[in-house]
């Protein structure tokens, strides 16, 4: 059976510059427009960025959710760092249970602030596992803070079922050792949380990056992620290759990037098109390759 991964469309974003434009200016046509194409590509949610929204969050917010939900019907993932913003939100969305409240940090006060807000709205969360010191620097890291959260948001009657952990995908100009300590926590995650799921904003990895080479970065982390059960990821749902991947429509290059994670390389010289990219890709993910910008043309 192919695998799948639940795509979170990452568009709809106060620094995009349609929807960013449309947001400030409280004009929904272009919001509306980019939620029916994020749906048409396939996404399962669509993530509403506000961004900390400082000054009018608590009005913002809510006008995005109301917005998009006279739009489409697809569940949503209300992303912003603004407690209160979060909270506005949270009382004009419809279909709370299947609603994602993006993120709570392992940070007290954001979890003090937020936790209830979730546990009320009976919606799912995402986990974000970034600390008081900001940036985990390894697997043992992320686990203690996930254990953190996940207690707290057990103790308030929020299930592991209902949490999404999101290791927070590191840009690969940082250098594949983090890249690797992200994929490690990940194959922990079961065994620290059973029957939680898991997210990442892909496009993290290619943070940096010369802005036509990312999709490829994107893709091949994607599947890599893939080999440790990610069940959602927040995406580019514009990418089509990518949604091909999390629609399970590219199992035979899952199946090539999983068995090089298990150190079955492919000859190469057999390989051309988008396995080629992957088996390239892969290379420089896994720092078997150093990165450069011409990782491709090696
Ligand atoms: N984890 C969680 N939430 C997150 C992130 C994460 N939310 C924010 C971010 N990371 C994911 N969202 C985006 C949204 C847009 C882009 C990247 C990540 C993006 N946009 C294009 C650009 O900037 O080039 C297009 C912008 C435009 O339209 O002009 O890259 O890691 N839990």
């Amino acid at each position: 059976m192919a695998q799948t991964v639940k795509a979170i469309a990452e568009s709809i974003n106060i620094m995009g510059t349609r929807s960013g434009s449309a947001m400030k200016e409280r004009n929904p046509g272009p919001v509306q427009e980019m939620a029916k194409e994020e749906s048409n590509a396939g996404a399962a949610y669509l993530d509403l960025n506000i961004g900390p929204a400082r000054k009018d969050g608590t009005e913002l917010m809510p006008w995005a959710v109301e917005t998009v939900q006279s739009a489409v019907d697809l569940p949503l993932c209300l992303d912003t760092t603004n407690t209160d913003a979060m909270a506005a939100g949270f009382q004009v969305v419809k279909n709370k249970t299947n609603a994602i409240m993006n993120s709570i940090s392992a940070q007290p006060e954001r979890m003090e602030k937020l936790i209830p807000v979730a546990a009320e709205a009976g919606c799912d969360v995402i986990a974000l596992l970034w600390g008081p010191d900001g940036m985990p620097r390894d697997s043992n890291e992320r686990a203690a803070m996930a254990v953190d959260l996940m207690m707290a948001l057990n103790e308030a009657g929020i299930a592991n079922e209902k949490i999404l952990f999101d290791p927070i995908g590191t840009p690969i100009t940082l250098g594949a050792d983090q890249i690797a300590s992200g994929l490690e926590f990940m194959m922990m995650l079961e065994d620290i949380a059973p029957g939680s799921g898991s997210t990442v904003g892909l496009s993290n990895v290619s943070n940096g990056v010369a802005e036509n080479l990312r999709k490829y970065l994107d893709r091949t982390y994607l599947i890599m992620l893939m080999k440790y059960g990610i069940s959602t990821a927040i995406v580019n749902s514009y990418d089509n290759e990518l949604m091909a991947i999390c629609k399970g429509e590219r199992q035979d290059l899952v199946d090539m990037v999983h068995a090089m994670m298990d150190g079955t390389d492919p000859d190469p010289s057999t390989l051309s098109g988008t396995a080629l990219e992957h088996y390239k890709t892969y290379k420089v993910l896994s720092g078997q390759t150093v990165f450069s910008e011409s990782w491709l043309e090696l």
